[in-house]
């Protein structure tokens, strides 16, 4: 385990690698505490006014739009670059501040250079459409214009990744963005701000305040929600948060994106490959230490191959390799924080009052990071489908129930209140065609994992989960306005649907 002198002394190594300023840091009033030992890594100061962050994000936009967007790609392609060349140290930082494992660190700063690249060609593929007219000598067209300032709220479970989602593809589109972190973990984003300015540095002159970030809690993230400027917030983290959020932009009428909380299933069916299956569950329930909107949370599995694999999944959950997260070894690294632990324990004690088996679930005490939050992921066998089983707990918990009929686990997989990603294990064709058109989510698979999902496709879901699409596929045109054009290319002036208006 990594000693905590050790653990602060090279955060600002790493911070001052990357480029953040020594002026953002020390003397302010957020502690920014490492999960690996919860103990201080940073103090830094908390931003004065937002409103003014804002403003000047906004005078950043009006200068931003009239770039062309294949140009506006390249200030992109340039931070590709420098996520590139700093892809082992912002990883390293993200696992320090986050606690996940430097692999799942490393995937989450390569999930940001994938979205460059991605944007980068976009910026060349805003396409709009002709539309036939009605009227004689006339053209319409629909054309895709800058939207303005993006608000990005972020949660810490993917401290760098999601902001990236939303800023890549915002900057293409002539946006500017002002991101609010998550109090837990701003050093990510002073981080990636820093490798974002010496982009802009590189690519000539480029707006300032094109980027910005709010160091602050709730009410820092409701600035940004409530100013007039911010024409789209793009906010991720739980329902509470997003029911907060939502109605608030509704009530200026701004765009809402939102990826909210998930309770994510899988059916394992009896011709699934149990192999494959046991370690796509493994992954997708213990990863990330159960900390993604993503995490495997229920299991449904055919009654014919229940003894054949639960078993086998006991014996993963009791020997997965929980502890430091820049261990190598390491498979489960810790909570994030004492709260996410209390959490746990309050829906697993839920869970036995409703029958359910525990394996697993008891805090792991290490020598040298006493404050730290390190549990046996939990594995729970339950009679039926009910209390904690059916929220979001955001830690290592994963409900097993057996089923017998392939329609009864699809109603029952899609009776939950979130609809973010889900999974069917099956070699049979037609249950997995009857998955697909039956899972009520945003995402659904096949023979994989709901979670650590490519940036190709669009990312979000249904229901409770807020229903915003977020990274590939067309999620870009959330970052536009859309604007029908007619053009009247003769000398009369025919009015659609026939009207006659004859002075
Ligand atoms: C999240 O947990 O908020 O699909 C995002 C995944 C990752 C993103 C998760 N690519 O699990």
């Amino acid at each position: 385990m990594t000693d905590s002198t050790s653990l602060a002394a090279e955060t600002s190594t790493l911070l001052a690698r990357l480029g953040v300023p020594a002026a953002a840091l020390g003397g302010g009033e957020l502690e920014a505490r490492s999960p690996i030992d919860g103990r201080p890594i940073a103090t830094l100061s908390l931003t004065r006014s937002p409103a003014a962050s804002i403003e000047a994000a906004h005078a950043a936009f009006l200068e931003w739009r009239d770039v062309p967007a294949p140009r506006r790609g390249e200030l992109v392609r340039l931070f590709g670059e420098e996520l590139r060349a700093a892809k082992a140290d912002l990883g390293r930082l993200v696992t320090i501040e986050c606690g996940k494992i430097l692999s799942e660190a490393l995937g989450e700063v390569q999930e940001m250079i994938d979205i460059c690249d991605f944007a980068v060609g976009l910026s060349r593929q805003l396409y709009g459409l002709t539309i036939a007219s009605e009227r004689p000598e006339h053209r319409m067209m629909e054309v895709w214009r800058p939207l303005g300032v993006v608000g990005v709220i972020s949660a810490f479970n993917f401290p760098v990744a999601v902001w990236a989602w939303n800023a890549a593809l915002a900057l293409v589109c002539g946006d500017s963005v002002v991101w609010k972190p998550s109090e837990k973990t701003p050093l990510a984003a002073l981080a990636v701000q820093a490798l974002l300015e010496r982009a802009a540095a590189r690519f000539g002159p480029a707006p300032q305040n094109l980027s910005t970030v709010l160091i602050g809690g709730a009410a820092t993230g409701q600035e940004l929600v409530d100013h007039p400027m911010a024409a789209l917030v793009s906010a991720t983290g739980s329902t509470a948060m997003g029911r907060a959020v939502g109605p608030r932009l509704a009530r200026r009428f701004a765009r809402a994106l939102l990826e909210l909380g998930g309770n994510n299933a899988a059916i394992v069916a009896p011709t699934a490959d149990l192999g494959l299956t046991l370690r796509a569950v493994a992954f997708a329930a213990m990863g990330t230490a159960g900390q993604r909107c993503t995490t495997l949370r229920r299991l449904f599995v055919h009654e014919s191959i229940y003894e054949a694999l639960v078993p086998r999944l006991r014996q993963a959950y009791a020997s997965v390799v929980v502890g430091d997260p820049t261990d190598p070894a390491t498979l489960v690294g810790p909570l994030i924080d004492g709260d996410a632990f209390e959490a746990m324990r309050a829906a697993l004690a839920r869970a036995e009052t409703d029958g359910g088996r525990v394996l697993g679930g008891e805090r792991i005490a290490m020598q040298q990071a006493p404050a730290g939050f390190y549990v046996r992921p939990a594995l729970v066998e339950m009679p039926a489908q009910t209390g904690p089983a059916l929220d979001e707990t955001f830690a290592p918990i994963l409900y097993v129930m057996r089923y017998s009929r392939l329609d009864e686990a699809i109603r029952l997989h899609n009776v939950v209140s979130q609809g973010l990603s889900s999974s069917i294990f099956t070699n049979d064709l037609r249950e997995a065609e009857r998955f697909l058109s039956g899972s009520d989510c945003g995402i659904a698979n096949v023979n994989i994992g709901p979670s650590g999902a490519e940036i190709g496709g669009a990312f979000g879901g249904e229901k409770e989960t807020g229903g915003g699409r977020e990274s590939g596929s067309d999620a870009w045109k959330a970052y536009m306005r859309r604007a029908t054009n007619t053009i009247n290319f003769g000398r009369s002036l025919p009015l659609a649907q026939g009207v006659t208006f004859d002075l």
